[in-house]
């Protein structure tokens, strides 16, 4: 399965196209609103989230209610488009209209001075538009598809916040997966531990009177994983590789760790290597799940479970130190309109992107032209890795 996202933050709209999903799979544009719904929401969100509704338009790919095999086209339109028609035209407009939200002073920590400097743009909005984490919707909406996929074989995904401005929620031991997604479903900052939830929602609103920003660390969970996706034989086969590729693709996201992640560095092997027993109901299992799911690149059955972090967004509406690129005088860096904290949605946005690489995986081992004999492949191989 491989899949390309588009679309301008302002622009009319977002598209994303998968390509090699199989024929025959269940799928609606409930599934996918509903995922939709979930990243919009959380404490914290600013003014955009008011104007925007998402809801996905599918445009190829699917008849009565089933894959065909051939490339799903996904459009979401941007509500706001309607107010930044001139600013955003694809025609040639004036120069006086061209001024018009012009971006010349960049800000810190986000993609404008060096998307500038690098595309030779002369507008810096050029950059932001794209670079807007308005794209992770489309994320989202293939991430969805993959969800789609991974249910109907058994497999679950659930996200949550961990850290959010430096406060920690308390993960409680043992919870299924599915206790997890309705524990952060029910919380408006998808934390596991509702002790601390008035803390961060106080922390939000001080944050948002000061004109800052706070990021967090997100943790996602899947389970019910067949042993063995992913290869040890090569560099780029390696899952583990891939999904922290696929987190810190996320706008914002600056690290990923799996199972006990950086705490790895303090502990002796002994206190780290998840031990091996075996039982007849349920084959090869681990007493603990300190490597979060992986070994030699490969799944190794135990729920994977990657965190990572996010850095406070750089939007500021107490701006930073910048530099006017027209005068190179010192200036204060543009206020463009945004969030305090995003952290909640990035844990839905990070369930999607974890998603789609276990997809892509489960894709690759199984055959997958039709979904019916992927589906029989992936029982057969379960039962035998149950018994080797
Ligand atoms: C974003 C800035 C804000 C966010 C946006 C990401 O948009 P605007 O500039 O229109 O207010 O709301 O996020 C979304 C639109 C979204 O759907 O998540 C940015 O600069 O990255």
């Amino acid at each position: 399965m491989r899949f390309i996202t588009a679309g301008e933050s302002h622009g009319p709209e977002l598209t994303a196209i998968i390509e090699g999903l199989p024929a025959g799979m269940p799928l609606s544009p409930e599934d996918i609103n509903f995922e939709l719904a979930r990243r919009q929401g959380g404490y914290g969100r600013g003014g955009r989230m008011l104007i925007e509704k998402d809801q996905v338009r599918i445009t190829s790919g699917i008849r009565h209610g089933k894959t065909l095999g051939s490339p799903v086209t996904l459009v979401v339109e941007n509500k706001d488009w309607k107010n930044w028609t001139s600013v955003m035209s694809i025609d040639e407009v004036s120069e006086k209209e061209k001024k018009i939200r012009r971006v010349n002073k960049p800000r810190p920590g986000h993609a404008d001075l060096v998307g500038g400097i690098k595309y030779q743009h002369d507008d810096l909005r050029n950059v932001l538009e794209r670079s807007s984490a308005r794209e992770t919707t489309m994320r989202v909406a293939i991430g969805a598809v993959a969800k789609k996929l991974l249910k109907e074989l058994d497999i679950e995904v659930a996200g949550h916040v961990a850290i959010l401005g430096g406060i920690k929620a308390e993960i409680p031991d043992n919870l299924t997966v599915k206790e997890i997604q309705e524990r952060s479903e029910n919380s408006d900052v998808r934390v596991l531990d509702p002790s601390v939830e008035q803390e961060i929602r106080d922390l939000i609103d001080k944050t948002k009177k000061n004109g800052d920003t706070i990021g967090g660390v997100v943790e996602v969970v899947v389970g019910g994983v067949p042993i063995g996706l992913g290869s040890y034989v090569q560099w780029d086969r390696k899952l583990d590789a891939k999904i922290a590729q696929a987190v810190t693709s996320i706008n914002a996201f600056k690290g990923v760790e799996f199972g006990i992640g950086f705490e790895m560095g303090f502990k002796p092997g002994s206190q780290v290597m998840d031990e091996i027993v075996w039982d007849k109901a349920t084959g090869y299992t681990r007493t603990s799940n300190n490597l979060g799911g992986f070994e030699g690149g490969m799944t190794n059955g135990m729920p994977i479970v990657v965190r990572g972090v996010m850095k406070p967004i750089p939007t500021l509406y107490k701006p930073l130190q910048s530099v006017n690129i027209d005068t190179k005088e010192p200036y204060k860096a543009s206020v463009e309109r945004s969030d305090s904290t995003a952290v909640p949605a990035a844990s839905v946005v990070c369930e999607a992107v974890v998603a789609t690489e276990v997809a892509q995986a489960m894709l690759e081992k199984f055959g997958s032209d039709a979904f019916e004999q992927m589906k029989e492949e992936v029982d057969s191989y379960r039962r035998y890795t149950q018994t080797f």
